[in-house]
C-alpha cells in the first residue's frame, strides 16, 4: 500500500497522530501538498462521507475522522497557499438566528472542506443579514443555513429575502438543512437546495459549482 493510501486509511480510522506522521513523511519525500490532500485526505473523507450516509458509521466516528483530517490539513495549509491551489468555491455557513445547535453544522463544514471548498463558518445564532453580508464580503458561491428547531427554521426564509433585497440572489445559491427542514420547506421559501445530511450537502454544493 502506498503512503498516500495509508493516509486515507488512517483518516478513515480516525488516527490523527498517524495521519500527521504519514503526511509529514510524504512531504519529506517530496510529494506535493495538493497530491496528499486530494489522494489521501479528501479520498479518505469521501469514503467516510459515503459510510456515514449509508448508516455504516455514526456521528462519533465522523467527528474522530474530522479531527484526523484537521491534523493533516494543518500541516498542508501553508504549503497549499504557496502552491496556489484554488479552492473549489466559497461557502458561507452558519446555524440560523436563535439556534445554538452546531454539531450537524460542523459536520456539514467538515464534509464541504473535504470536497475542497473554502468554508467561512459564521457559527451559531446567525441573523439573515449577517449571512448575506458575509457572502458579499467573501464573494461566496453558496450560503448554507442549518436549523435544528422548528421555531428557528423560519429564519431561512429571511435569508432568502435578505439576499433578494441586497441584489445578491443571482450570484449566490442558498442551501438549507437540519433535522426539521424538508425539501417541501426549501421549495416553499424559494431556497435553491435542501440536503438531508452532511455528505449530501457537500455533494450538492459540488453540483452547483460544476453545473
Ligand atoms: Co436541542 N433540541 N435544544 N440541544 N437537541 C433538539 C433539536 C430536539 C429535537 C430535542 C427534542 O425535543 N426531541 C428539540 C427541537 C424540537 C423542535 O423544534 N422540533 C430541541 C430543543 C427543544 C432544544 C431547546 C429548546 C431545549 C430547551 O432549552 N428547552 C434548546 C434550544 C437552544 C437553542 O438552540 N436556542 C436546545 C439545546 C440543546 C443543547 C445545547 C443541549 C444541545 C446542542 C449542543 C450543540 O449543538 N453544540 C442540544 C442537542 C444536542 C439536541 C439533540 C439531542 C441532538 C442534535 C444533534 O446534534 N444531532 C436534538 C435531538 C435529536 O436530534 N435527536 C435536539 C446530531 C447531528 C449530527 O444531527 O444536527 O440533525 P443534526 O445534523 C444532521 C442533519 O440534520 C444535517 O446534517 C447533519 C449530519 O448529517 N444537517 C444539514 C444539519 N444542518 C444542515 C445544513 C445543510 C444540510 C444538512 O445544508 C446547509
Amino acid at each position: 500500500m502506498s503512503v498516500i493510501q495509508e493516509i486515507s486509511e488512517a483518516l478513515q480510522k480516525g488516527k490523527a497522530n498517524d495521519v500527521k506522521e504519514l503526511v509529514q513523511r510524504e512531504l519529506d519525500d517530496g510529494t506535493s501538498a495538493k497530491e496528499i490532500l486530494e489522494g489521501g485526505l479528501m479520498a479518505g473523507m469521501d469514503i467516510v462521507g459515503r459510510q456515514f450516509k449509508a448508516n455504516e458509521i455514526y456521528v462519533p466516528e465522523v467527528l474522530i475522522a474530522a479531527r484526523a483530517m484537521a491534523a493533516g490539513t494543518e500541516l498542508l495549509k501553508p504549503l497549499l497557499v504557496s502552491e496556489d491551489v484554488q479552492p473549489r468555491g466559497t461557502i458561507v455557513l452558519g446555524t440560523v438566528k436563535g439556534d445554538l445547535h452546531d454539531i450537524g453544522k460542523n459536520l456539514v463544514k467538515m464534509m464541504m472542506e473535504g470536497k475542497g471548498f473554502n468554508v467561512v463558518d459564521l457559527g451559531t445564532d446567525v441573523a439573515a443579514d449577517r449571512f448575506v453580508a458575509a457572502a458579499t464580503e467573501n464573494k461566496a458561491d453558496i450560503i448554507a443555513c442549518s436549523a435544528l428547531l422548528t421555531t428557528t427554521m423560519t429564519e431561512m426564509k429571511n435569508v432568502v429575502a435578505a439576499a433578494e433585497s441586497a441584489g445578491a440572489r443571482d450570484t449566490v445559491k442558498i442551501m438549507v438543512g437540519g433535522a426539521p427542514v424538508t425539501q417541501q420547506y426549501c421549495d416553499s421559501i424559494g431556497a435553491d437546495a435542501y440536503a438531508a445530511d452532511a455528505a449530501s450537502a457537500a455533494e450538492k454544493a459540488v453540483g452547483f459549482i460544476e453545473s
